[in-house]
């Protein structure tokens, strides 16, 4: 069976608690040739912040995902192509693990079908998801390698995403998740700024997600980093 993200190459992280840059619209956005869009951040998220995003982006040819960082902010709309459930392999403790899924599975009328799990693996101690989950991020390649394998083979994960939100991370270490995997599909978040940055991890990882940039440095970067995924 194929999944939407196996043509995936790059994806735009949006943050609802987080401004677009003056002057540029959700069309700009959509238009910056990203294969998918992600909507969720870790803090202040609200549903009517969510919906806010969704109804914005709903109108232009973007496939729309949905990463709620807890079962309180999801929103039901059609425009959603999906909902990503986030499981930090690496969590501190189980909440982040099974705890809130075992909450979101209590949604009325859950659409299954509609709805993924992304394996994380949370590599940079500073981030704000690495704070909220006490992950353990003292991890060495062989270690990430080591997640990506359980997280594909024993808990049969279709995604596994190597995140350093807010810092360019170590290539080498996303090259031994790559190893690590043999069908899932591998994510890369974290600090890509420009063309080279979005090359060099998608030489890795076969999807790259770029998240900061769009809100720090607007539309035009974000194409950059497009480019460098697509050239990868
Ligand atoms: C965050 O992996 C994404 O969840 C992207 O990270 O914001 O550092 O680009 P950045």
């Amino acid at each position: 069976m194929s999944n939407p993200w196996d043509d995936w190459d790059h994806v735009l992280k949006v943050d609802p608690d987080k401004d677009l840059l003056a002057g540029e619209t959700f069309e700009d956005v959509c238009r910056t040739g990203t294969d998918a869009i992600e909507i969720g951040g870790t803090l202040d998220i609200t549903p009517e912040k969510m919906a806010r995003v969704v109804e914005a982006a709903a109108e232009y040819d973007v496939p729309l995902y949905q990463e709620p960082s807890n079962p309180g902010v999801v929103i039901d709309s059609p425009a959603l192509d999906g909902y990503l459930i986030p499981t930090v392999f690496n969590a501190g403790g189980p909440f982040w693990i099974t705890g809130a899924h075992k909450e979101w599975v209590r949604i009325d009328d859950l659409d299954w079908e509609r709805t993924h799990t992304e394996a994380y693996i949370v590599m940079n101690p500073d981030a704000s998801v690495a704070q909220l989950t006490n992950a353990n991020c003292d991890l060495n390649a062989d270690d990430v390698e080591a997640y990506a394998t359980v997280a594909e083979r024993m808990f049969g994960q279709e995604i596994v995403y190597v995140e350093y939100s807010g810092a360019f991370g170590d290539p080498e270490t996303v090259a031994a998740a790559a190893d690590g995997l043999t069908d899932a599909c591998l994510f890369y978040g974290g600090g890509i700024c420009d063309y080279e940055s979005a090359r060099t991890m998608a030489e890795h990882a076969d999807v790259i997600v770029v998240g900061n940039l769009l809100h720090d440095e607007g539309v035009d970067a974000v194409r950059e980093t497009v480019e460098g995924a697509k050239d990868a």
